[in-house]
């Protein structure tokens, strides 16, 4: 692994990029503090718990995305998993949201986990949820010689569902041995035409399953359930929704969480009242953020709908301020980057999800619980309104400030010259067919 000395990854260059910003931030901070202190709000404290919210990056999104039409590869590709955290590192070390990464097997699978592990943390990474992949086949693994063409966990076959469970154990392992602290099983597991499936006999084998990989996981490492409506299954997905999420995660015991993908809903589904179920059901694991307009779009959070994501934000602050029992989402990024630089995306989606947070923190909760007692409805959403247009930049940039982060992580970035460094180093990939990987 020939690892790049960037300038994206020192602490000089980046003080180099935000000397010539910090006066003009400084003094926008000091105006929005002194605006913030008249609502009654310490601003020092929404920056500290700005700068220590984190998500996760996904390792499967710092190559080009595509479509089922095609992909258009762009230069310095990751190559490994070992590129891969490289890419990582810079998000994180420019925007400073991101410490962690989420790793998806057997695409990430190395043989030197350890190496792994210490290559992650010279980068200043750790790791959050794994992911299993029983949605494609792997044609060459000798750990899955059937195809899951028919479903894997859910399957009829019950050769398929034992070589799927294998699989998710082995990834709990892998995911432990690295520190993550949970697996996320997301199976494509469905059908395309009525009658295809018995929606009960797939859903109990399916619930089967996951219980006997809950027994062996181990200690109190959790595992996440995520629902999906559909795709790639187009008739009915087996965990289609939080309904059925919920009722398997009950079935399987305490440590099995139901995980929400932004993307994975109908359209006009109330996603951030599915968030406040979960959180009342002490089951909500975390979310995979995202953005859409249509479907499992995966464009980048905060891209088409930034008023939903703080709606899920006020919840989750919500929640938070109820210190409701059990509630620790894990965070992380899930998207697809058809036409930006990945890099590019992670960093601005990091961003967008620290901006909901930073303004659900500014939210009247007591103001607002008087105005649902009074059944004042142009009040209570006046004062979701009021946090949400009030421009919280200055707290997000003195957060990155502080933490010797980008100020302006986008243009820190072009000017370090990295995706011209790692084009010279990366041969390019080819490859102009459809897939996500
Ligand atoms: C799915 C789902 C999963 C992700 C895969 C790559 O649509 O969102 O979380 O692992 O894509
Ligand atoms: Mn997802
Ligand atoms: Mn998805």
């Amino acid at each position: 692994m020939d690892q790049i000395m960037s300038p994206a990854l020192d602490t000089d260059f980046i003080a180099s990029q935000n000397a010539p910003l910090a006066a003009a931030v400084q003094e926008e901070y000091d105006a929005l503090g002194r605006t913030l202190d008249r609502r009654g709000i310490d601003i020092a404290a929404i920056t500290s718990a700005v700068a220590a919210f984190a998500v996760a990056s996904p390792s499967w999104a710092v190559g080009s995305g595509g479509t089922r039409f095609a992909r258009f590869p762009m230069g310095g590709e990751p190559r490994n998993i070992f590129d891969k955290l490289e890419d990582c590192a810079v998000v994180n070390r420019l925007a400073g949201a991101t410490p962690t990464v989420s790793l998806h097997f057997p695409w990430d699978e190395v043989d030197d986990l350890s190496g792994l592990k210490d290559f992650a943390g010279t980068l200043g990474l750790g790791f959050d949820a794994v992911n299993s992949n029983t949605f494609q086949d792997h044609p060459g693994n000798a750990l899955h010689p059937l195809s899951y063409k028919y479903g894997s966990l859910s399957h009829t076959d019950p050769a398929v569902r034992a070589q799927a469970v294998a699989h998710n154990i082995h990834c709990a392992e892998l995911g432990a041995k690295l520190g993550a602290p949970a697996l996320t099983i997301w199976l494509g597991d469905g059908s395309n035409f009525p009658g295809q499936s018995n929606f009960t006999r797939a859903f109990e084998r399916y619930i089967d399953s996951v219980k006997t990989v809950y027994a062996s996981v181990p200690g109190d490492f959790k595992l996440f359930l995520e629902h999906k409506m559909y795709e790639p299954a187009f008739y009915s997905t087996v965990i289609q929704d939080w309904g059925s999420s919920l009722l398997a995660a009950q079935a399987v015991g305490e440590n099995c969480l139901c995980l929400v993908d932004l993307g994975h809903h109908a359209p006009n589904v109330n996603i951030e009242m599915i968030v406040a179920r979960l959180v009342h059901a002490g089951k909500l694991a975390g979310f995979h953020f995202n953005d859409s307009k249509y479907g499992d779009d995966d464009l980048d959070a905060g891209a088409i709908e930034p008023y939903r994501l703080f709606l899920v934000f006020n919840e989750l602050v919500d929640a938070a301020y109820r210190k409701a029992p059990g509630f620790a989402p894990s965070y992380m990024l899930d998207q697809s980057h058809n036409v930006t630089d990945p890099i590019e995306s992670l960093m601005t989606s990091a961003v967008e999800v620290q901006r909901a947070y930073a303004q659900a923190l500014l939210v009247d909760r007591s103001a607002l619980e008087g105005f649902q007692d009074a059944n004042d409805p142009m009040m209570a959403s006046q004062t979701l309104k009021r946090a949400f247009t009030t421009d919280v930049q200055p707290i997000l940039a003195m957060a990155r400030l502080q933490k010797d982060a980008a100020i302006d992580p986008v243009s820190a970035y072009r000017a370090s010259g990295y995706r011209a460094a790692v084009t010279r180093i990366r041969p390019a990939k080819s490859g102009g067919s459809g897939g996500i990987v």
